[in-house]
């Protein structure tokens, strides 16, 4: 392998990218691997490494690749106590008290596994962050680990807590148009530049979910945000400031509330700031539509924001592989310049110019041995830096190249098991929020059905907000008639959206009888997707069994046992669905489909108050 100083490579691959050549060296046939800079020849490395691994053809190569996308991060929702918001893998794999004095190697695995798949920075704390991390302890500890990761490509960010001026720097205030505020951030910017010299930036939660920010002194996101962009610019650091952002006191659709908020902020962010956007407008839920803020701000950068914790899908234990969800939500056009303005497009920067662009994945990474909590949770990590890379890459070769990769190559294994893996999210879809239902879980951990809770703090925490089911149908109107959500899309993609059957009672408020698609009507057709979610599930399970003789017994015997949980839990999810929709609808179910085992109460009495994942 040799590295080229840029002679030969083609114009435009950038820092990152590479070529993988086959070629002769004195007269010997040869591999070159070349790009700018040591981390492309290391992804070039991985690159012909996964061609070995796949069994592809590893002669006659002639290989260019670049990155489409430039900030491409995990997000670990990581605590101080090593505790991790929606993680379901153990523990955070950061051991914040031994640190800096001990590295654990496994901090280099992660390094190595990331670099793999082109990811090329991590968020290390939570969100909802603590000032403590901005501490000089803590600054030290994130200096160790991003000496670690150096090698490798990775840097490192911190979440910011927007009020550490007044917890850790004995001011009164966080106003950001304050002049001592204004310093603090400057100095704690050249502090951590000090301790690590190739500091990517902040990531901010401001404003959202009690978290403070710069609305509480009457500013804007963008206040906010440019202050931080002042302290780490000068050191070549970005900030990414989220827009998942909905007001204390509700005054509109949730749905609507980040658009409302950003789109009128379009051009008065600072160029080293990226607006950080969910894939969907509520909460990475089983199926959104994509967020209509991809698009609306031609003057601003946006980076999509997955998860790749299975928060709302299963947690650690059901089998749903997200590449196919972010490909949908890439592939979704946007239509704000035409047709194909696509949200990858838009993530490209190609829909805008836009000189910053970035993915970010919130991380299932912990301390379990598999990583991830479960085998076949890695595929997610995988398909997240293999997206980020190439946000037009399919799901389903990723898919691929991460079976055999992990399992084996013979395509009597291969095939079924991508099938498996590409139909599980759908499952997922049609056990827990068939035809455009969303956030029907239970309160605070998630975990299980609890369509029928209505009691929150604020409504739009409740399922009853969401479903809006009553004696005259269900689903939420939001479309002219109702909150308008529709009209904040570009007309075309609008029309589109509301055509579109898997997003039906997302915009739409209607009777029990409407006739669907399928001709059924909408309260025969919610009972046989639930039905179907689950016999989805039963398929998978049949064909993970024949798999057997081509995985090794512990995987094996452990992703069945994940499968046998997961069968069990979509019933639950589609019995109690049934049962409590059923109040409303007040149909009998169609022909051939069991009545729900046990009574409502039954379900609405279930309690887990120690299910795993909470912040
Ligand atoms: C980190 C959802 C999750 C929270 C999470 C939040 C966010 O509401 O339930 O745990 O907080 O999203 O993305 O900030």
């Amino acid at each position: 392998m040799l590295r080229a100083g840029g002679a030969g490579l083609p114009g435009g691959i950038g820092p990152e990218g590479y070529v993988i050549r086959s070629t002769t060296v004195d007269g010997r046939p040869a591999t070159v691997i070349a790009g700018q800079t040591d981390r492309a020849v290391l992804y070039g490395a991985f690159h012909l490494l996964r061609l070995v691994q796949t069994r592809q053809p590893v002669t006659g190569l002639d290989i260019a690749s670049a990155p489409k996308v430039k900030v491409r991060v995990l997000n670990h929702w990581d605590n101080l106590d090593r505790n991790v918001e929606r993680g379901y893998a153990g523990d955070s794999l950061w051991d914040w008290h031994k640190l800096p004095g001990w590295q654990d190697p496994r901090y280099v695995d992660y390094a190595r596994a990331n670099a793999s798949l082109g990811v090329n920075g991590t968020v290390l704390n939570n969100v909802n962050a603590k000032a403590d991390s901005l501490t000089a302890p803590y600054i030290a500890k994130a200096a160790a680990l991003a000496d670690t990761f150096r090698p490798y490509g990775i840097r490192v960010y911190l979440s910011a807590r927007f009020s550490a001026p007044i917890e850790i720097g004995a001011l009164k205030t966080s106003d950001p148009l304050d002049p001592a505020v204004r310093a603090f951030w400057k100095a704690k910017a050249d502090e951590i530049y000090r301790a690590i010299p190739d500091f990517g930036g902040f990531l901010v939660k401001a404003n959202s979910e009690g978290q403070p920010g710069p609305q509480d002194y009457g500013r804007t996101h963008a206040d906010g945000a440019n202050m931080l962009a002042e302290a780490v610019g000068p050191h070549g650091g970005i900030v990414m400031w989220r827009a998942f952002v909905y007001s204390a006191e509700q005054p509109e659709d949730r749905v609507k509330q980040a658009a409302n908020e950003f789109v009128p902020l379009d051009g008065t962010f600072a160029p080293n700031v990226i607006v950080q956007v969910k894939n969907g407008p509520l909460d990475f839920q089983p199926r959104e539509p994509f967020h209509p803020l991809f698009g609306a701000t031609p003057k601003t950068p946006l980076m999509l924001e997955v998860q790749l914790t299975k928060e709302y899908l299963g947690f650690a234990t059901h089998l749903a592989y997200l590449g196919p969800m972010w490909e949908e939500v890439l592939a979704a056009d946007t239509w704000r310049r035409g047709r194909g303005s696509t949200v990858a497009r838009v993530v490209e920067g190609r829909v805008f110019p836009q000189a910053l662009t970035g993915m970010a994945g919130v991380a299932n990474i912990g301390t379990d041995r598999n990583w991830s909590g479960s085998h076949f949770d890695q595929a997610n990590w995988y398909a997240f830096g293999r997206m980020a890379w190439d946000p037009d890459a399919r799901a389903r070769d990723i898919a691929e190249d991460w079976v055999r990769m992990t399992f084996s190559n013979d395509p009597a294994f291969v095939a079924p098991a991508v099938g498996m893996m590409m139909g599980s999210r759908e499952a997922v879809v049609n056990y827990m929020t068939p035809l455009g239902l969303t956030h029907l879980m239970a309160t605070g951990h998630h975990y299980g059905p609890g369509p029928w809770v209505d009691n929150l703090e604020r409504a739009d925490w409740t399922p009853v907000y969401y479903h809006r089911a009553a004696a005259d149908g269900i689903g939420f109107d939001r479309t002219k008639t109702g909150s308008d959500a529709v009209g904040q899309y570009a007309p075309e993609a609008a029309k589109a959206l509301l055509a579109d059957e898997r997003h039906l009672l997302w915009f739409r408020h209607l009777p029990w009888d409407h006739r669907v698609r399928s001709g059924r009507t909408l309260w025969d057709e919610l009972v046989v997707r639930y039905d179907l979610g689950v016999s989805q599930v039963g398929e998978m399970q049949r064909t993970w069994a024949s798999l057997a003789p081509y995985v090794d017994p512990e995987r094996h015997a452990e992703q069945a046992a994940f499968l046998a949980i997961q069968r069990q839990e979509a019933q639950w999810w589609r019995d109690a669905s049934v049962a409590y929709f059923r109040t409303f609808a007040r149909r009998p179910l169609p022909a051939g489909h069991a009545e729900p085992p046990e009574s409502l109460e039954h379900y609405r009495s279930l309690s887990f108050p120690y299910a795993p994942g909470h912040d």
